[in-house]
């Protein structure tokens, strides 16, 4: 093993099991019992939140409890501790109506959502690690990854611009790389991408001021904007977060989504099977948690190196079982059938299998506690970006030049601790569900035919509404996959398509609604066309930075109608929504032109102009707004009175 391989301990492991177990084990049976059924909907999840409540293990759950009640200037964003003249608040009641600068309630606020929209936004620099390794394949100083989808290389290089004459694939893929890492950073008024959506669209955000750029000069164009003494108009603010969600959404996060399918494949169609239950019981399990698929694609290769599992039978292990979370699992689920462990709100649950000798994680919502939830078992947190450390993890530098050999020994290192584990505390009392992933906007297209037009045709006629895209995470203030799963149903119900990602799509899952027999819920149009092409109502499209697929789907039918976006019987909706990136994903689709319903009320209330731009005032500018509503049914109604709305306006 080379030095670069070998994990460094981020301090000491933590020892703090036993203070939470006095803490919270004082908890009576009839108060677990009540605690349990309130906090999830995820039946697999139910006997482990027992668990861990028993044993006195803290949960995402039992923290969000003890930061009750919270600031209310917090929660309405009348809070600012922008600069060092603050803290400041805005408290009417006792005439603190400006903070110490002069910024008012609008301002503070706009700023506040400003900067969280901008810092979501830069969770598609992930997307700049796989274009580089593109890059690098074609330069030849990254040998372990190759090009998977050839006719997709050649076809994005095309819109790029790239000269494909010849098809020599390295040099493609380095010109495409260069193109694209300049997309990232480019002087450029306009990106490449963004001329996938209708002109129509397009001309909408040319006039509102909002043509998206790079990625990196949006973000750092809003950080600017919220430094103190800069911006003032608290309009002029929020638009510019809707400008740096679109280049999140139609660059960022679409240059990272194709060229995940180059590298790794596009997505089609296929089967696996979700939820705690796919932990087991006689092998060396690991899980795969964050977002990025460099590193995990790596492990499932490394997981079938002929050594390593010679040394998995030789430790008592019947081999190895590689379990998807969140997004990285989503990524896998798609391409690989890699089964998936669950979404956000399962990762400490995970571990209390008891059966998971090591969780290897990335970046983007790893809850900083999973050490101390590690600590009261074998599982070795294994963090690999230099970009997220962690304290008590052990950690490895992980780059596409030593991706192979650093997956290989971490493959090693979860293989040899499966001698620690305790059989007395392995707990797998649950069955996974089965799913079918993998719609791809490509695989979507494949299935009806080779052109969206089956699908145009099934939408005039009625038989289908309209479509929703569900996204988002788990937020300990909605009972966890409630709001994804409740939502869901009734949607189908009422014959509108759902097209999931992230969280929602796993949430999802687990309730059985990706199978293609949960068209029995679907109401009768929805069902039969979902018979006849033997594909769920609910469609997988995959993890938070494919939420650009779902941009890529409405461009096309928008392209095909050749209307604007906003002119489709399409919604967003975020029932459970928590992360700075669902602000800018929400944002996004609002840009777009999709009406987008929140479940979770933004930290926006201490300002009503600002209240009021976000969901009615938008609709001037992008033809589009946000409401919120945390009743999943409610915002079923919404969600269909506007799709309704949609299609007389369409004269459909
Ligand atoms: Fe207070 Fe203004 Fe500084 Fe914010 S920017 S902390 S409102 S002085
Ligand atoms: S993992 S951002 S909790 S969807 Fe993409 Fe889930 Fe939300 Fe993270």
């Amino acid at each position: 093993m080379s030095e670069e391989q070998k994990p460094v301990l981020i301090r000491e492991k933590m020892e703090v099991c036993e203070l939470d177990r006095v803490r919270l084990s004082l908890m009576n049976p009839q108060l677990i019992e009540q605690k349990k059924e309130e906090r999830t909907f995820d039946a697999a999840a139910k006997p482990y939140l027992e668990l861990t409540m028993k044993d006195g293990i803290e949960t995402v759950w039992d923290r969000f409890e003890m930061q009750q009640p919270p600031c209310k200037h917090c929660e309405t964003g009348l809070s600012c501790s922008r600069c060092a003249m603050g803290p400041c608040r805005i408290i009417p009641e006792r005439n603190r109506v400006r903070g110490v600068c002069g910024a008012d309630a609008d301002l503070i606020v706009a700023r506040n959502l400003l900067d969280m929209c901008a810092t979501g936004a830069a969770h598609s620099d992930h997307g700049r690690e796989i274009v580089l390794t593109l890059y690098g394949i074609g330069k030849g100083t990254v040998k372990d990854y190759v090009v998977s989808d050839r006719e997709k290389l050649i076809r994005i290089a095309g819109e790029f611009g790239v000269d494909t004459k010849g098809g020599n694939e390295k040099k493609i893929a380095a010109a495409l790389g260069s193109a694209m890492l300049e997309e990232y950073g480019s002087v450029k008024d306009s990106i490449q991408f963004a001329k996938r959506a209708p002109s129509s669209t397009q001309e909408i955000w040319a006039k509102a001021g909002i043509s998206p750029r790079g990625i990196d000069r949006e973000v750092v164009d809003s950080m600017h904007r919220v430094h103190m003494g800069v911006g003032a108009d608290y309009q002029n603010i929020l638009l510019q977060g809707l400008r740096t969600s679109l280049s999140d959404g139609w660059g960022g996060s679409m240059m990272a989504t194709e060229i995940s399918d180059v590298l790794f494949g596009t997505p089609v169609p296929n089967e696996s099977l979700v939820n705690l239950g796919v932990v087991k019981k006689d092998h060396v399990n690991i899980s795969l948690h964050g977002h990025n698929p460099m590193l995990s694609e790596m492990v499932v290769k490394a997981a079938k190196d002929p050594g390593i599992l010679a040394l998995a039978k030789k430790v008592g292990a019947k081999g190895i079982n590689l379990v998807g979370l969140c997004c990285t699992g989503n990524e896998l689920l798609m391409r690989k059938g890699i089964p998936n462990a669950g979404n956000h709100f399962n990762q400490e649950l995970l571990i209390a299998t008891g059966a998971l000798e090591a969780m290897v994680v990335d970046y983007q919502c790893i809850f900083p506690s999973l050490p101390r939830t590690a600590s009261c078992y074998h599982t070795h947190i294994i963090s690999t970006s230099h970009k997220s450390k962690i304290p008590g993890s052990y950690y490895f530098g992980f780059e596409p030049e030593n991706a192979y050999a650093t997956a290989k020994a971490i493959v090693k290192m979860a293989v040899e601790n499966f001698q620690n584990r305790n059989p007395d505390r392995v707990f797998i009392p649950v069955e996974p569900v089965k799913v079918t992933t993998g719609f791809s906007v490509e695989a979507i297209r494949a299935a009806l035919g080779g052109t969206f037009k089956p699908l145009i045709d099934q939408i005039a006629s009625g038989s289908i509404r309209g479509a929703v895209g569900i996204v988002g995470c788990n937020n300990p203030k909605v009972k966890h996959d409630y709001g994804h799963v409740t939502l869901g149903k009734e949607l189908i119900r009422r014959d509108i398509l759902c097209v999931e990602t992230g969280c929602a799509a796993i949430a999802s899952g687990k309730a059985g609604l990706l199978q293609p027999s949960a068209s029995a819920l679907a109401g009768p149009g929805l069902k039969s066309v979902c018979e006849s092409l033997g594909i769920p109502p609910v469609l997988h499209m995959g993890s938070c930075v494919d939420c650009s697929r779902i941009l890529h789907l409405a461009a096309e039918l928008g392209n095909a109608l050749n209307v604007g976006i906003h002119k489709l019987p399409l919604a967003g909706a975020a029932p459970e929504w928590y992360s700075q990136k669902a602000v800018s994903i929400g944002s996004y689709f609002v840009a777009s032109g999709v009406f987008t319903v929140l479940g979770v009320m933004p930290k926006i209330a201490g300002s009503p102009p600002v209240v009021s731009l976000l969901t009615e005032g938008l609709k001037g500018a992008v033809n589009a707004s946000f409401a919120v509503e945390p009743d999943p049914l409610k915002a079923a109604d919404l969600i269909a009175d506007h799709i309704e709305r949609k299609r007389t306006e369409l004269g459909i």
